[in-house]
């Protein structure tokens, strides 16, 4: 664009802006708050989308293309704005002419509210796989829940996590449609009967309780293609408002109850990552987004398709990320058989065409498992058709391996008294995937071995990805400049283009702008810290960062120990020869699990005697940051040296921010777990610390009840130190952590925590000496960004669509 092409631009820009703020604030631009700035660009960039948006559906509609729908009980979108402005190609538009008017860009992004629809991976993941979707101009939606609280808003208060309610609809959404016209009626409870209808055997459900799903739209732009896609977000309300009679007879409380019980659904998001929480209302959730979203899905299809539902098998893909989505199966077929009135196998045909189900977890923990009690009261006829696919499954079972009741009772959907939605979502889809070579792996030949037998054909493995463009283009923009300046921008469209960087892996000149970048990250983060907690590290230290959901696996506490035990040495030798580090922690434990909360209190309170010790604080600084979310997260990456991804071997399925590190040139400190491994084969075990039991070791001991713990206590002493000072009160009056020091001694330490301490001590020291020389320091990261092409889910979304949906 030349000069003057961009100053009309500007100038209409600037006309535009100003008369939004006129509108949506009733003041002049010079009266006008941050939030009405914001609500204003807002609303401007939702009219430029909005053409595209109705372009790209109408294209949909015109030639009917495959469609993709993800079903997820979580989209952790995080905050839009800035995005669709770049995705627009309008970032220097805007941020000059707002810098024109003498208004701050970042000061307005700031007063967006940053959506928490997720816990942590598998929601952030679907908002990559959304992102990514849009980029590559392949039709895929996404269908969830419009919770009312996201995940509860984390306040650190003496050293403890505290939890306040997220309300982040406050002061409205601005990239969300309404579409009232859409809604559906879900049904829940009542009685289910056959009855003959014109020689026909028909199922009719009665005396149920309506609740009506009232749809949200919001748009998913691709970057710079003019694609929009969409997330829609289902919202739950009672029919008819009040129940107006009953209100009116005096009886209020009854009536808003009533209300109430209906909007309950979609209030609030159950604050589990990786666990199951067999409530009422979380089923109640599940059916709700599972019931409403394919009920739109097909009628739309049928509209399209001269009002008949054939071929929707290989129209339609329905993807079910985790089990959450699992009735997808049960309510398809109720809708093609007692809606569409077709018989069973035509319907079972369609039904397995059209699914396709992610694993993202081996915790048994987070196995979804429902009462047939519970079920059957509150979904009947989903229940009858689950029964009746059990049923058949199992007869087709008898007639491949007779007389195997062992294998029936391992495979079977429903036993004990439970529904096993793994089971049901194998048994209904044609493809099954892990998230990492190492997870689908031992998907295959543990976790569902017996599907495996069974299916083999279904199993398939997809490495998670994320969005290069949230996780490098929008959050590191000097890193993005370099890399144009160094290779051009064609990476910027194909992430495995960051290969040509190896060109520059020996070059000074390089090297010295890179660090430059780093440094000036680090900074800023600094900053941040400084405003945030009042913490002040030096920018120069070593950033060594564990951000992600608290939980045991993942092992924040084999990195807090080992601070401890740095913290000793130091006390003992205040001289010791070490590159000065700054140890950065967030994340978020879920509000029941109480020794994860104590992981939280661990690590903070570590950092008050650590940060208020001065014969420590030069070389070792400790910082938590509360309430981590996808803004955070952004703010985070670009100042990494460390990505710390130290879970038990075996359990974390793949890990994304190993990823998102990556690509910001941090240096992976990690277990052979997960998608670590695809990073150790990315860049060469020369730019990775790696160490620790590998899966099978863990495995072996898990198979005769795990390792001695209290060995490794009496053979070392520096554990022995540390673990005493858990409970000695080395941290002050009340701080004991009498629950941490049992888990690793009396319960036999599950996770492995000092099995791994001396591996993890020993790396620790590695990832020193390798600093200490900058030249190889600097190469490491440089490689590390070289290589992450594999891991942006642009690739993981052209695996899927390649592998499992077969979308043109
Ligand atoms: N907690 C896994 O634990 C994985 C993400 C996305 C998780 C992560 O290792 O990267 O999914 N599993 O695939 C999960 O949510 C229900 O299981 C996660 O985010």
């Amino acid at each position: 664009m030349d000069a003057s092409d961009k100053s009309q631009q500007k100038d209409a820009f600037k006309k535009e802006f100003i008369k939004k703020i006129e509108e949506v604030s009733g003041n002049c631009l010079a009266d006008a708050s941050v939030l009405k700035q914001y609500q204003a660009l807002a609303e401007l960039v939702m009219e430029k989308i909005s053409a595209e948006w109705a372009q790209t559906n109408m294209q949909y509609n015109k030639q009917p293309t495959k469609q993709v729908y993800f079903f997820s009980i979580e989209f952790l979108i995080g905050r839009l704005l800035n995005s669709y402005i770049n995705n627009l190609s309008l970032e220097e538009i805007v941020t000059e002419s707002l810098d024109e008017l003498g208004l701050d860009y970042e000061a307005i992004l700031a007063q967006e509210s940053d959506p928490g629809l997720g816990n942590g991976g598998l929601g952030r993941l679907m908002a990559c796989y959304l992102d990514s979707s849009a980029a590559m101009k392949m039709p895929a939606h996404g269908n969830g829940i419009r919770y009312k609280y996201g995940l509860f808003e984390q306040r650190i208060i003496n050293a403890e996590q505290i939890e306040v309610a997220d309300n982040w609809l406050k002061n409205g959404y601005p990239f969300e449609i309404r579409k009232p016209d859409k809604s559906v009626i879900v049904k829940y409870y009542g009685h289910v009967h056959a009855e003959n209808i014109n020689g026909n055997l028909t199922f009719v459900h009665e005396d149920y309780e309506p609740i009506m799903a009232v749809p949200y739209d919001i748009p998913i732009m691709g970057y710079h293609n003019k694609t929009v896609n969409s997330l829609r977000l289902w919202s739950a309300e009672p029919i008819d408002g009040f129940d107006l009679p009953t209100f009116n007879q005096g009886q209020f409380l009854y009536a808003v109850r009533q209300k109430s019980e209906a909007e309950a659904i979609s209030q609030i998001l159950y604050p589990n990552d990786s666990g199951f929480d067999g409530k009422l209302l979380r089923l109640k959730q599940e059916y709700f987004f599972v019931c409403a979203g394919l009920k739109r899905i097909v009628s739309h299809y049928k509209r399209n398709n001269s009002n008949s539902v054939d071929g929707f098998g290989e129209k339609i893909c329905i993807h079910i990320n985790d089990t959450h989505p699992a009735m997808c199966g049960p309510e398809l077929m109720r809708i093609f058989m007692d809606e569409e009135g077709l018989g069973w196998n035509d319907a079972w045909k369609m039904t397995v065409a059209s699914l396709s189900f992610t694993n993202h977890t081996v915790m048994p923990e987070a196995l979804e498992k429902w009462s047939v009690d519970m079920m059957s009261k509150l979904l009947p006829r989903i229940y009858m058709i689950i029964e009746e696919i059990n049923r058949r499954f199992i007869e087709e079972l008898d007639l491949n391996y007779p007389n195997d009741p062992d294998r029936n009772h391992s495979l079977s959907i429903i036993k004990d008294g439970q529904v096993h939605m793994a089971n049901l979502s194998i048994v209904t889809s044609h493809s099954i995937n892990g998230v990492a070579s190492l997870h689908s792996k031992i998907l295959r030949e543990e976790t569902f071995h017996g599907f495996y037998q069974v299916f083999p054909e279904r199993f398939n493995s997809v490495t998670n990805g994320v969005s290069p463009r949230r996780f490098l283009m929008y959050n590191n923009p000097k890193l993005k400049n370099l890399l144009n300046e160094s290779i051009g921008n064609e990476w910027e469209t194909n992430l495995f283009q960051l290969k040509r960087l190896l060109n520059f892996i020996n070059d000074p000149v390089f090297y010295e702008k890179y660090n430059a970048i780093k440094l000036s990250n680090k900074s800023q983060l600094a900053d941040y810290i400084s405003r945030r907690i009042g913490l002040h590290v030096d920018p120069t230290s070593i950033f060594d960062i564990q951000v992600k959901r608290i939980h045991e696996y993942k092992r924040q506490l084999l990195n807090a120990l080992h601070i401890l035990y740095l913290y000793n040495r130091l006390k003992e030798n205040p001289n010791l020869e070490m590159a000065p580090r700054t140890f950065i922690f967030a994340g978020k434990a879920a509000p029941g699990y109480y020794y994860a909360k104590d992981v939280i209190k661990l690590i903070n309170a570590i950092a008050e005697l650590v940060n208020g010790d001065n014969t420590v604080n030069t070389k070792i600084k400790v910082a938590f940051l509360a309430n981590f979310n996808v803004s955070l997260a952004e703010k985070i990456y670009p100042a990494a040296n460390i990505s710390e991804q130290i879970s038990t071997a075996g359990k974390e399925a793949s890990g994304t921010s190993n990823m998102k590190f990556m690509m910001n040139g941090a240096v992976t400190l990690g277990t052979m777990d997960g998608a670590n491994i695809e990073i150790a084969e990315a860049v060469g075990p020369t730019n990775i610390v790696t160490f620790g039991l590998t899966s099978e070791e863990v495995s072996n001991y898990n198979k005769y009840g795990g390792y001695r713990s209290v060995d490794i206590f009496e053979q070392d002493p520096r554990i022995q130190q540390v673990l005493h000072q858990l409970v000695d009160g080395t941290f002050g009056f009340g701080l004991n952590f009498q629950s941490i020091y049992d888990s690793l001694l009396l319960y036999n330490d599950p996770y492995f925590v000092l099995k791994d301490f001396n591996a993890y001590t020993d790396a620790q020291n590695r990832v020193d000496h390798l600093y200490r020389n900058e030249q190889i320091w600097t190469k490491m990261s440089i490689t590390n960004i070289a290589q992450s092409g594999m891991f942006s889910s642009d690739r993981s979304i052209s695996d899927y669509q390649r592998e499992i949906w077969t979308v043109k």
